[in-house]
């Protein structure tokens, strides 16, 4: 660690490295010196093959949204002025820290407002941003019928003693194949525009203050071309639930139509204008689709030895793919309910 903490120009004599376990993918570290605090992160180069364009992409959206007046993460270059910098074959890089709250579950509706705001007011400062200069750093990231493809692979190779677990799960995986292809096929038809979509806007990448007044989203890993779909879709299906992706008591599940109903009032309120047609009609469907996707790429992960979220036990991957399969047939169980809420509001 002393190594990795000597190429980047923090001030002063370190006091303490702690590491922060909450996201999924990268290894995160709060690196307090005599002087500051910063955020230290190694890169998992496993999912993240090019870290080069993926730093390039957080520099340029980070740099733009700051000559804006937005407020988003800080980069620190290493001594040598590099975007991140490489250490016995591990990418490193280093953010300001900034001070605030962050939360796995939502319990308070303040919390649905401001994130929905903070979102659309995400998407609507990068919405002129040169969308060509961004790098594709993940290829059909969210490209639901590649997914279900990689899926339906892995369930033919896998021994049955783990597909027993979640037969019932894996049947309703395969007589969904047609759904996955829906909002692939209207961006293929240039009927959802493409966008800068932050791509990963669960609830613990929206950092909050004292007042629970959201200060800015984090973890611009995905940061990519993408349909804005994707990611009204994505914040909800973590705000507007009872519990977090590891809750295994699905009796204590359920979605949450009072924050589902703030969540879309607050963001189209923002950002109304910048969404077509085709925006506006699928919401509720990418709803149903984003649970679907997240619980088949579990379920993939589960039934191929854990190899791609982070699990503190075997069958953790398993409790989240049933998790995220029940809360999409939830939304479709109120999707009328639901389409009539963003009537209202798509007006
Ligand atoms: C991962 O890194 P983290 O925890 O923010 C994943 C997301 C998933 C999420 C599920 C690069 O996000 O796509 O939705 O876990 N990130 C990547 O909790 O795969
Ligand atoms: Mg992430």
């Amino acid at each position: 660690m002393e190594e990795i903490l000597n190429k980047f120009p923090f001030k002063g004599a370190i006091e303490s490295v702690v590491e922060n376990t909450i996201g999924l993918i990268n290894n995160t570290y709060v690196v307090t010196s005599e002087y500051e605090k910063y955020i230290l992160q190694r890169i998992n180069k496993d999912i993240f093959k090019n870290p080069e364009e993926l730093m390039e992409n957080i520099n340029l959206t980070t740099n733009y949204l700051n000559d804006l007046g937005k407020k988003t993460l800080s980069l620190i270059k290493d001594k040598e002025g590099a975007l991140y910098t490489t250490c016995q074959g591990e990418h490193w890089r280093a953010f300001k820290y900034i001070e605030s709250k962050s939360f796995k579950k939502v319990e308070n509706i303040k919390i649905v407002a401001e994130s929905a705001k903070e979102l659309a007011n995400f998407h609507k400062h990068l919405i002129s941003f040169p969308i060509h200069t961004l790098n594709n750093t993940i290829p059909d990231f969210h490209n639901t019928l590649v997914i279900f493809k990689k899926f339906q692979d892995i369930c033919l190779n896998c021994p049955e003693s783990l597909t027993n677990q979640s037969i019932q799960e894996i049947n309703y995986i395969l007589s969904k194949e047609e759904d996955c292809e829906i909002i692939y096929k209207l961006l293929v038809k240039n009927k959802l525009p493409l966008r800068v979509c932050h791509n990963d806007p669960k609830v613990s990448n929206f950092l909050f203050d004292h007042s629970l007044n959201a200060i800015c989203l984090i973890d611009l890993d995905t940061l990519m071309p993408g349909t804005l779909l994707t990611d009204i879709s994505d914040a909800i299906r973590t705000i507007c639930v009872s519990e977090t992706e590891d809750e295994s008591d699905l009796k204590k599940l359920h979605f949450k139509c009072d924050y589902f109903e703030e969540f879309i009032k607050t963001y189209l309120d923002e950002n109304k204008m910048n969404l077509n047609y085709y925006e506006l009609n699928n919401i509720v469907k990418s709803i149903e689709l984003i649970f679907l996707e997240q619980g088949i790429r579990f379920l993939t992960d589960y039934l191929n030895g854990n190899k791609y979220f982070k699990v503190s036990y075997r069958d953790q991957n398993l409790v989240r793919a049933k998790n995220q399969i029940y809360l999409s047939k939830e939304v479709v169980k109120n999707n009328n309910y639901l389409e009539e809420i963003v009537k209202q509001y798509a007006r």
